[in-house]
């Protein structure tokens, strides 16, 4: 075998693809994007609840997450306005490790936050060490506006699949659009085949 396998794909872009994805500008500060005002959740009354297709809960305490695993991911976030920021650097659990034990034949997740935001995405997307419910960014405490306590990090799709202030995960059988995707906005989000809006 050689040094470099046949499928050996670089950590952080696909084979053969430039540094950024299509379309998309370099910044190096950290834009904020809220649909609202940002929500203020204390600790001692923040809960993660996962429900699946048959309506069986499991829930989370801020304490319960943070005896989890962590896992220090550095990852480039792309976002539908075509700025993009590379090397962010995060503290959080891996999606893998909170839904270890939770039984379910669901092919799909509708993840919502305090506020009332939600967003999709294909089960397996959150899978696979691509996703983590993250709540130290740069090291550092995640601040309210960039979605702190915790917030949902996919940086592999446009970031508006990373829900701020993550409060919920709905598995679903079926897909159902968030509220970008209600609104035009691409089912999947994919920024290397940039898919923006419905029908890219
Ligand atoms: N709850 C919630 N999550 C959200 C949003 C939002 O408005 N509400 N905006 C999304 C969009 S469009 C983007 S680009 C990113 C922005 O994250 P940032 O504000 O930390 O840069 O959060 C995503 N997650
Ligand atoms: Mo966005």
């Amino acid at each position: 075998m050689g040094i470099v396998s046949p499928g050996f794909r670089g950590r952080r872009r696909p084979a053969g693809a430039t540094e950024l994805p299509p379309g998309q500008y370099l910044t190096e500060d950290f834009p904020v994007l809220s649909a609202g005002p940002t929500p203020r959740v204390p600790l001692d009354r923040w809960e993660l609840l996962v429900t699946t297709e048959t309506d069986q809960q499991y829930r989370w305490t801020w304490s319960e997450l943070m005896s989890l695993p962590t896992e220090s991911p550095v990852v480039d976030l792309h976002c539908v306005t075509k700025w993009s920021k590379l090397a962010t650097a995060w503290e959080g659990v891996s999606l893998d490790a909170l839904l270890g034990g939770v039984e379910t034949a669901a092919e799909y997740a509708l993840v919502s936050s305090y506020g009332g935001y939600t967003t999709n995405l294909p089960l397996a997307d959150l899978l696979d060490g691509r996703a983590w419910i993250a709540f130290r960014y740069d090291g550092r405490d995640l601040v309210p506006e960039h979605g702190g306590p915790a917030r949902l990090l996919v940086p592999h799709l446009y970031l508006w699949k990373s829900a701020k202030w993550v409060r919920g995960i709905r598995l679903l059988v079926r897909d159902r659009p968030g509220f970008w995707e209600t609104a035009g906005y691409h089912d999947y989000g994919d920024p290397w085949r940039e898919q923006r809006y419905q029908g890219d």
